[in-house]
């Protein structure tokens, strides 16, 4: 099942997948990080799109076109802001997972990839995030057979280390 998750370390706006995920806020109107990137990338007609859908609650996930960027679609999911652990922000960032793993299987996307949400601004500690993200593609790679590859982005080393420990790799 492994065989299926890679990871990549590249700007997440250069990939021609089918859908890359986006770690939004709750407005969809853009911000800073990888937002900003895929905004910047995509050009003026996310942003309109991004208008019409009026916010996304936290652990929800909204589908879009990719307009400019290489990828087809883009799903945007608004991971928790870390608040010291008890405000149930692990189950809301493995919300965030299922909700984009939902909507890759209702639009039968084969490949998807993602940034390590929450894990920047939001300030999730990254191996408790890896470990969020790993469990859940795994379940979700179980049971979706159209999904043929997931890549986890690796923006820094802190973040490529995290995946490959929750991956069972060393690094
Ligand atoms: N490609 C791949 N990963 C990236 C890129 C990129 N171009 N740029 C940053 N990352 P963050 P969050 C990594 O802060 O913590 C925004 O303002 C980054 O290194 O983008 O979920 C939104 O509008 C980190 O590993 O998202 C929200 O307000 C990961 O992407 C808020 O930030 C996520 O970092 C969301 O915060």
């Amino acid at each position: 099942m492994d065989e299926r998750i890679q990871l990549l370390d590249t700007d997440i706006t250069m990939l021609a997948v089918d859908a890359i995920v986006n770690a939004a806020n709750n407005s969809l109107l853009g911000g800073g990080g990888v937002d900003g990137a895929i905004h910047r990338s995509a050009g003026p007609g996310l942003l309109e799109e991004c208008r019409q859908l009026h916010g996304c609650p936290t652990g929800d996930a909204r589908i879009t076109k990719g307009y400019d960027l290489p990828a087809r679609y883009v799903i945007h999911s608004v991971g928790p802001v870390w608040q010291g652990g008890r405000a149930g922000e692990e189950e809301l960032l493995a919300d965030c997972y299922r909700s984009c793993f939902r909507l890759a299987a209702e639009h039968g996307l084969q490949t998807l990839a993602f940034p390590a949400i929450s894990t920047g601004v939001y300030g999730f500690p990254k191996k408790k995030a890896a470990a969020i993200a790993v469990r859940q593609t795994r379940r979700a790679l179980a049971t979706n057979s159209s999904l043929e590859r997931v890549i986890f982005v690796c923006f820094n080393r802190e973040t490529r280390e995290a995946y490959a420990e929750a991956l069972g790799q060393r690094e």
